[in-house]
């Protein structure tokens, strides 16, 4: 049966949670929704919804059926009838709103209207009344881009009726962090006469069956002393979680956790939180210490754990339980079964321990997550990142007009373009807590900061480069594609 979207209402649990971004900034098995929760209360432009109908299967001739797709707009700052229109990718999660991030300075700056889609099946744009593996067949990012397309069609025309006129084009711009990221430079790549430029923050535009440079980023991020403490802490959790693993669960709160993988995947997760997201200290500083004064490492680590990832981020220790991630109704915690079926169907990022010299458990490997995959969704389900890679170019992407911008602390930057050219710039932010997306919302990563504001990076100045530079591209890409609104180079 198709369903005409939950009530925006479902759940104030998911309204706390998922207060943040469109694009979400998660990704991986941090969980789109984890971040930012209460901080970011009252941090958007605009949380009024509105609707449209989006063909369900685009690539389907015979199939006619739509679903209702859940969209926001932001018009204070808007040029008419010309300005340039900025939309913004919803990612990985529920979108709630239009975040009031750095995207809402270059709206004024540019007089452009806003606009943001909610990812298909993410939040209320749900298809079905049950997230059943058969029923996620539509989910995929090649869907997601053909709705981007239709969407853009439909609110161009919409505005053109609004104006009273006919065949009008404004100028588009489209931006995205993380999958959403990768979804912007995608949409570029395949629809380039839709565009004039794409903004693609911390993009993982490279599917990667084992990525192993993920926990070696964090390794250096880390530096030698933290890197030193968070592997003798894993250690020690690999030794207790052999001879008592009861009690070793019962000290991070995670009875549930009965796979060992699963346990150890969310330990691990916990340190990346730290340094994707601009708080590093929050987790070396206590941890290192310890270390020196001979204390209880997992102590230690434990109390970080349950304090800033599942205090302050709100993560749900569950949704690191796979009987958990088998359920398929539709509530708050959906988004982690939609973005492992993602990753278990196309993109993987498979974030297993290096064999050498790595920070998480070695049992966090390749089998780990193939085993996930089929054991949540059913025999079959697999990641052919082959295939996505042959489809987008993954690092090769042979798209132009591209902005591709990183964190240097980030460990999803490995998965991002790593060349610049004239036509595809890519920027690093280099700082010691500069992580996922920071060109957007300053550092660390907090809506907190209102308009992204980069006071809080500890290099204001390589983050306010950035974005000089962001804003001299859009300007010139802009300008170029002003007379047709469209831009075919
Ligand atoms: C979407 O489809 C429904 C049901 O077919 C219809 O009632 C509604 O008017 C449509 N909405 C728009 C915005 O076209
Ligand atoms: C569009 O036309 C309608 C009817 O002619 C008129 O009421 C409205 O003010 C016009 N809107 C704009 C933006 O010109
Ligand atoms: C393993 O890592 C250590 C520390 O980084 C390094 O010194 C050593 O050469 C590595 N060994 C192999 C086999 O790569
Ligand atoms: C940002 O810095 C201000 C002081 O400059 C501080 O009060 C605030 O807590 C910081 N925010 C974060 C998220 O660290
Ligand atoms: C993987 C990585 O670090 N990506 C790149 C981000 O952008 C800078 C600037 O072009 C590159 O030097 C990095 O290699």
């Amino acid at each position: 049966m198709m369903k005409q979207g939950l009530p925006a209402s479902s759940s104030s649990l998911l309204l706390l949670l998922f207060l943040f971004l469109c694009f979400s900034y998660a990704i991986a098995f941090i969980p789109p929704h984890i971040h930012l929760n209460h901080l970011s209360q009252g941090r958007y432009l605009t949380n009024q919804e509105l609707w449209f109908n989006q063909t369900l299967d685009h690539f389907s001739p015979y199939d006619h059926r739509q679903f209702r797709q859940r969209y926001y707009e932001f018009l204070d700052n808007f040029r008419i009838p010309d300005g340039p229109i900025f939309l913004v990718i919803g990612g990985e999660g529920t979108c709630n709103g239009i975040s009031n991030n750095y995207i809402a300075v270059l709206a004024k700056k540019f007089g452009a209207a806003v606009v943001s889609l909610e990812h298909r099946y993410y939040g209320a744009s749900t298809p079905f009344d049950t997230l059943s593996s058969e029923n996620l067949k539509y989910l995929s990012s090649k869907q997601a881009l053909f709705d981007l397309a239709v969407f853009r069609k439909y609110y161009q025309d919409s505005l053109n009726a609004k104006l009273n006129r006919t065949g009008g084009e404004n100028p588009w711009f489209f931006f995205g962090g993380s999958y959403a990221g990768a979804l912007s430079a995608w949409f570029r790549l395949k629809f380039p006469h839709l565009t004039c430029g794409s903004l693609a923050s911390s993009a993982v535009v490279r599917a990667i069956q084992d990525f192993t440079e993920f926990d070696q980023q964090i390794g250096e991020s880390a530096g030698a002393e933290c890197k030193a403490a968070l592997q003798e802490t894993t250690q020690l959790i690999e030794t207790k979680l052999a001879t008592d693993g009861k009690a070793l669960r019962a000290i991070f709160n995670a009875d549930d956790l009965e796979v060992d993988g699963d346990f150890l995947y969310y330990l691990a997760d916990a340190a990346v939180i730290a340094f994707q997201y601009g708080n590093p200290d929050k987790l070396c500083n206590p941890l290192v210490d310890a270390k020196k004064a001979g204390e209880d490492l997992v102590g230690v680590y434990a109390k970080y754990v349950k304090e800033y990832y599942v205090g302050t981020f709100g993560v749900n220790v569950q949704i690191y339980d796979q009987e958990y991630l088998k359920r398929t109704a539709i509530d708050e915690d959906s988004s982690s079964r939609l973005w492992w079926f993602q990753v278990c169907t196309e993109v993987a990022y498979f974030q297993v321990a290096p064999s050498n010299d790595s920070i998480r458990s070695s049992k966090v490997d390749t089998k780990y997550h193939l085993d996930l995959c089929k054991n949540v969704f059913g025999d079959g389900v697999f990641p052919d990142v082959d295939a996505t890679n042959l489809y987008y170019g993954g690092t090769k992407i042979a798209g132009s007009k591209i902005i591709f911008t990183n964190g240097s602390q980030d460990p999803w930057r490995h998965a991002s373009k790593q060349t610049s050219s004239t036509d595809m710039p890519s920027y690093l932010i280099t700082c010691n807590n500069c992580g996922h997306c920071t060109d957007l919302s300053g550092c660390p990563q907090s809506p907190s900061n209102i308009e992204g504001n980069e006071k809080n990076c500890s290099s204001p100045d390589a983050v306010h480069k950035v974005r000089q530079k962001v804003q001299d591209d859009m300007d010139l890409w802009l300008s170029e594609c002003i007379d047709t609104g469209r831009s075919y180079i």
